[in-house]
């Protein structure tokens, strides 16, 4: 059976490719979805691809990807980067690697984009590359089980 990679996308991340093209790119979050299942077959896993406006509905989406032995686990987490300290415990509960996605350079942007909680459960973190990250994420975490087995 493939293995399953979640891939989960924090708030307003539904407003892609609909305002701030500058910043976001024109892609919008189907598009995202589109890239990542194409990217996720090509390496012989299956994606689980959600967004929410929801801290909550996020938490819950890990501790299921736990229970569920996910292989990985992509994150976007969007305007919770920097503040959910209960997204970092939630991930810091999985064995499965997390990789951070942010689809603008965070680094280049505003002071406060730049400290993510989440970083500190991620195995890797990738940003400013669009909605590429997103496929690069994929194929890196690929990269990450294939040299476990
Ligand atoms: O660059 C990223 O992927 C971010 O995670 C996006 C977040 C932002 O708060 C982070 O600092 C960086 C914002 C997501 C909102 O996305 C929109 C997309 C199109 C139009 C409006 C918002």
């Amino acid at each position: 059976m493939a293995k399953t990679v979640y891939v989960l996308n924090g708030p307003n991340l539904n407003l892609l490719g609909t305002r701030e093209p500058k910043i976001y790119g024109r892609a919008t979050l189907a598009e995202v979805e589109k890239l990542c299942q194409t990217t996720a077959q090509r390496h012989g896993l299956t994606v689980v691809f959600r967004q929410t406006n929801h801290e909550g509905k996020i938490i819950d989406w890990i501790n299921e990807a736990r229970a569920e032995n996910v292989a990985g686990l992509v994150i976007n987490p969007a305007g919770f980067t920097t503040t959910s300290v209960a997204i970092l415990d939630a991930l810091l509960a999985m064995e499965a690697p997390v990789v951070e996605v942010h689809i603008s350079n965070i680094h280049a942007r505003e002071e406060f984009r730049r400290h993510s909680y989440v970083s500190k459960a991620a195995r890797a973190v990738i940003c400013g590359f669009g909605i590429d990250g997103y496929a690069l994420a994929i194929t890196g975490l690929a990269a990450m089980l294939g040299a476990k087995e």
